[in-house]
């Protein structure tokens, strides 16, 4: 018999989750007593009792360092709060994506998911813990609400401390706790389920063909030692025939090597040169919980992940899985840029904005209104799951390249001949004083809800654009009618080209401004020019604190330097 202890504890303030879950350093984990403790009892209390005994939770990480800690603290609380049964990944290891999978394969009331993504890891690095509802996708506002209006004010936590399982043995360990039914942790391969999904979606022959046929293509998936490694290994390499190099950076790491594990054209930067060798056709790499993912041809070509979902939209017949269940419509979140809604177009297809956050396109899912979805943010994925998924989205790109025997960037180049181009670029501002940025966003809305803003013009080279629409973007779930306000201020110009700013929800200090450019080109004269310099808002990179001559607060002296500025507000 196991004992459950009752300990009082104090509440904290901060433990409000943000766009995908409570993030923090790791020290504030460590240092602060009872602060993962406090945070997990209060995700369990959001779980109705009645449900629990019966219930079963998946949980599993992406092996960073502090994981294998807090998965021992959910196994103690979950069985003091009468859980019935856990999954677990072995070691801990489970995928964001391979988590959502399990989740609907054994009907769980839901799931707990360690980590902080693509921020970096280690014992200076940050933490995060993450609640997924019973659809396999991410607590929506209404439970993460709940779950930090319990956090503000819990008193205590049960707990059964001298419960102990070991993570890396496969099987059930069954134990009796208190006058609960016998409490059962099952530690399960930590890619199996999630490998026999993907076989149900693609054409595994084809895309074996593809990788180790007599005409195969060479690809380096680049896993940045975050959870990845496994999945492909296993997949790409034992299944699809592709050689064990094709593999890199394939072990997870508590530290990701000491690396961001965040799959861009700056931290991915390795996969960026040994593809510009030529040897390889394609490469992708993902994060460190391995839901992104960064795609790029020969040479280096970058494919950004807007135009991404947008080739996937529109060459989602190669895919066999929606040869079955049709295309029900598609979404992206609102900083993306338009690509997709020009596909939608193009092919009579619903399409859906939400705001950012995977979250948000759950109800879509659910409601058998949503095939396919992606974020500006490296983030692709379907209605398979209710996660983007990086692996998937690299055997969508696979299965296309199959199919049409192309390369990444004549399909790319294709597809923007036939819909145009829209240049997106993404700047962000980090670490910035959060008392501040939040003042410019106040100021820039004033101004932008000034009456005579709509209707303003601007010059950039040879293009002018006029402000059709200025808001700060709102959005009413189709599905459950819930409101989600002040998701990022919209400057939105007659040509649908779009100025968009907002506050991230995933940072672990201070605050982020991201600034997202997305300008509509449709003359196939200047399809192929370079995002970085067609979207440059000012004319030097200098930090916005500096550039924001015009956008005070945050401006400490007036900016001589920016009177071209493409964007000049009052
Ligand atoms: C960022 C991205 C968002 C993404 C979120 C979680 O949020 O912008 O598109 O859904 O990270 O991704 P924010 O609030 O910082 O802009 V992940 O891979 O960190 O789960
Ligand atoms: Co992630």
């Amino acid at each position: 018999m196991v004992n459950i202890n009752v300990v009082k504890t104090k509440a904290y303030t901060d433990q409000k989750p943000g766009t995908s879950g409570l993030r923090k350093r790791v020290i504030v984990f460590q240092q602060n007593q009872n602060y993962a403790e406090n945070f997990i009892q209060s995700i369990i209390s959001a779980v109705e009792p009645a449900a629990r005994q019966d219930g079963a939770l998946v949980v599993g990480g992406d092996g960073r360092f502090f994981m294998k800690d807090a998965i021992q603290l959910i196994v103690q609380i979950a069985a003091a709060n009468g859980i019935g049964r856990l999954v677990i990944g072995q070691n801990g290891i489970m995928s964001t994506p391979a988590v959502s999978c399990v989740i609907r394969k054994i009907k769980a009331i839901g799931g707990i998911i360690l980590t902080a993504s693509h921020n970096p890891g280690g014992p200076n690095g940050d933490f995060g813990i993450k609640f997924n509802i019973s659809s396999g996708g991410p607590a929506p506002e209404g439970i993460t609400d709940k779950i930090f209006q319990i956090s503000k004010s819990i008193e205590e936590y049960h707990i059964c401390p001298d419960l102990k399982v070991d993570l890396s043995k496969l099987g059930t360990q069954t134990f009796d706790v208190d006058t609960f039914k016998p409490f059962t942790v099952e530690i399960v391969d930590s890619v199996d389920s999630y490998a026999e999904m993907l076989r149900g979606i693609f054409d595994f022959a084809a895309l074996k063909e593809l990788l180790s046929g007599p005409n195969c293509i060479h690809v380096r998936l680049d896993a940045m030692h975050g959870v990845v490694g496994p999945y492909v290994k296993k997949i790409v390499c034992e299944e699809l025939g592709s050689p064990a190099s094709s593999a890199v950076n394939c072990e997870p790491k508590e530290d990701f090597g000491g690396h961001h594990p965040d799959p861009n054209l700056t931290y991915a930067a390795d996969l960026v040169s040994a593809m510009k060798g030529g040897e390889y056709d394609f490469g992708a790499a993902f994060d460190g919980d391995g839901d992104r993912n960064m795609v790029l041809g020969k040479h280096g070509f970058f494919v950004n992940p807007s135009d991404s979902v947008a080739v996937i939209g529109a060459n989602i017949t190669s895919i066999p899985y929606f040869q079955k269940t049709g295309v029900k419509g598609l979404a992206r979140s609102m900083p993306t840029s338009g690509a997709l809604d020009n596909v939608a177009k193009a092919l009579k297809m619903q399409l859906y904005e939400t705001p950012t956050g995977w979250k948000f396109f759950g109800n879509l899912m659910d409601a058998g209104k949503l095939s396919l979805c992606g974020e500006e943010s490296f983030g692709t994925g379907s209605d398979h799951i209710r996660e983007k998924d990086g692996l998937w989205a690299v055997l969508a790109w696979l299965s296309i390249l199959a199919a049409r025997k192309q390369s990444v960037e004549d399909i790319m180049k294709d597809h923007w001949q036939k819909f145009g181009r829209n240049f997106f670029t993404r700047y962000d501002y980090e670490e910035v004083d959060a008392d501040a940025a939040n003042k410019m966003i106040k100021d820039l809305e004033t101004r932008m809800f000034d009456k005579d803003f709509v209707g303003q013009t601007f010059t950039s080279g040879d293009k002018t654009y006029q402000v059709e629409k200025a808001d700060n973007f709102m959005y009413t779930d189709p599905v459950d009618s819930s409101v989600s306000k002040n998701q990022g201020l919209r400057i939105i110009f007659s040509d649908g080209s779009r100025i968009i700013f907002r506050l991230s929800g995933t940072g672990s200090a201070g605050a982020t401004i991201r600034l997202y450019i997305d300008s509509y080109e449709k003359d196939p004269q200047k399809i192929y020019q370079d995002p970085q310099v067609r979207n440059q808002p000012w004319p030097c990179r200098r930090k916005i604190e500096l550039c924001w001559g015009r956008l005070r607060p945050l401006c400490k002296k007036p900016c001589v330097q920016h009177s071209d500025c493409f964007l000049v507000l009052g």
